[in-house]
């Protein structure tokens, strides 16, 4: 694995699910203070400096991480189960089909329960085919749900984009569900 692969993974950590692990704190919208993050990684034995973080960061293929516009911040765009983040995203309305990749093997329980967001804060939903590709390949053969978005904001589901375009709902509802 690279080392930019690597501390991407690292960063996703802390960032996301487990501040505490490097005695990082979080405030509500995800921010963690750069030079602390630094510190306290090296502290823990990941050798991480601004430089490398900035490549990290710029290279993204998914545009994970965003540094604030004073250079002194950095968070995770979504995908936190972590507590201590409540990122107030903007609703927004959405396409009207999003798609939702996932693995074969979930597919019956999605069919019966619709999808759950788990241990992340939201379920993750996306414009493209490929990316839910993607995104299903992560954990099996992939399957890709069909989510009708329109009717789902019709009925009052409220939705949110991430700053890396990554569309974000509570749940979805079996009946709103194809493949
Ligand atoms: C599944 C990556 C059984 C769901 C991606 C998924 C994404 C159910 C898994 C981001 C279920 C959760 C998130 C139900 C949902 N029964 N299984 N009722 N409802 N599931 O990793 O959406 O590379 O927490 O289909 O690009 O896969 O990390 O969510 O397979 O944007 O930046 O439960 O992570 O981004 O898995 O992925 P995850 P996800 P990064």
């Amino acid at each position: 694995m690279s080392k930019t692969t690597e501390t991407s993974k690292f960063l996703s950590y802390v960032l996301r699910h487990e501040p505490q692990a490097i005695g990082l704190g979080l405030d509500a919208e995800g921010w963690a203070d750069i030079a602390e993050l630094i510190e306290l990684a090296n502290q823990s034995g990941k050798e991480i400096d601004r430089e490398l973080l900035q490549h990290v960061v710029d290279n993204s293929d998914k545009k994970r991480f965003t540094i604030s516009a004073d250079g002194l911040r950095i968070r995770a765009a979504q995908g936190h189960s972590t507590a201590e983040v409540k990122i107030s995203y903007e609703k927004k309305s959405p396409p009207d089909i999003l798609y939702h990749g996932t693995a074969t093997r979930f597919v019956e329980s999605i069919q019966q329960q619709g999808l759950i967001a788990g241990q992340r804060h939201y379920v993750h939903l996306s414009e493209l085919v490929s990316t839910a590709t993607d995104v299903g390949k992560r954990y099996g053969k992939p399957h890709i749900f069909i989510v009708d978005a329109k009717q789902m904001a019709a009925d009052g589901f409220v939705f949110y984009q991430s700053e890396n375009n990554v569309w974000l709902t509570e749940k979805v509802p079996a009946e709103y569900l194809a493949d």
